[in-house]
């Protein structure tokens, strides 16, 4: 059991604090930041921030690394479809989150906020430092990205026309393939690393795949359903977990061309 605090100030703003020695929750709970908002004033000395989508699984890749490392920040929602010049200007020229801010220094592209996260605060450090295993870690990756995560995406679109089973294919092949690397509890060891917590937010994203496939059932990737279970037990994990409902909310709405950057939000602020 862990227990989140939350304390709300200056608005549009979320902190989230380590209670006792537990993890921290990135946990969305604020409406995003629009065309036409004033530029929120810099985060003070030596604190971090955050700038976020709630069903961005990029920004998760950077919000599990924040909870799993007890690493205390705010949160801000940006909303992508209606950007705000000031974040575009000041905070990221490509305009994507996640982006972190701290001392007037902006790191952009979730791996780059993971690596520097570990540099940073290397206490609990994600990232192997033996630099075979890094290499190993970066390449399984690669496959992922490369085979696993863009037919995820393809897999939706066609989802919604009703044909998977072509994509259901290759999709297979890339899952196959980090079956075979999955030769621990976790990619990272006997305990969750950088590589666990930068794949999972498309596993978590998975189940709201209609008719799933075959794919990913425990008969072709036991070893793969085995590790999501227990990746689901992760406090990290569970804090930056999204329902099923809400995801599948943002989807339909993403696919229909106008995504509901709130959904679910006066659920989570009435907590
Ligand atoms: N390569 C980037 C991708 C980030 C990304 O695509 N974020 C999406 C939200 S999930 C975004 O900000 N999209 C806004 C846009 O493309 O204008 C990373 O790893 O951080």
């Amino acid at each position: 059991m862990f227990t989140i605090r939350r304390y709300r100030v200056l608005g549009s703003f979320s902190v989230f604090c380590r209670p006792c020695s537990q993890t921290v929750a990135a946990m969305p709970t604020e409406r995003p930041m629009k065309r036409g908002s004033a530029c929120p004033p810099p985060p003070g000395p030596g604190k971090l921030r955050l700038y976020s989508m709630r069903f961005c699984p990029y920004a998760q890749r950077t919000r599990l690394f924040l909870a799993a490392k007890g690493i205390e920040h705010e949160t801000i929602n940006i909303h992508l479809k209606q950007k705000p010049k000031w974040f575009l200007l000041e905070k990221n020229p490509v305009g994507k989150v996640p982006v972190l801010e701290k001392d007037g220094e902006m790191v952009f592209e979730s791996l780059v906020c993971n690596e520097y996260l570990d540099h940073a605060y290397p206490e609990h450090c994600l990232t192997p430092r033996d630099p075979v295993e890094k290499m190993r870690q970066s390449m399984l990756l690669s496959v992922f990205d490369q085979m696993v995560m863009s037919h995820y995406y393809s897999y939706l679109r066609a989802s919604q026309a009703g044909d998977y089973s072509a994509l259901s294919k290759k999709f297979g092949f890339g899952l196959q393939h980090l079956e075979k690397a999955l030769t621990q509890p976790f990619f990272g060891g006997s305990q969750p690393g950088a590589l666990d917590y930068n794949l999972w937010p498309w596993f978590e994203r998975f189940s709201t795949i209609p008719n799933r496939s075959e794919e990913l059932s425990e008969r072709r990737v036991p070893r793969l359903t085995a590790w999501m279970e227990r990746m689901l037990e992760q406090p990290a994990v569970k804090a930056c977990h999204m329902p099923y409902e809400l995801y599948s909310q943002f989807v339909t709405s993403f696919a229909a061309g106008d995504p509901d950057y709130d959904a679910g939000l006066g659920r989570w602020s009435s907590l």
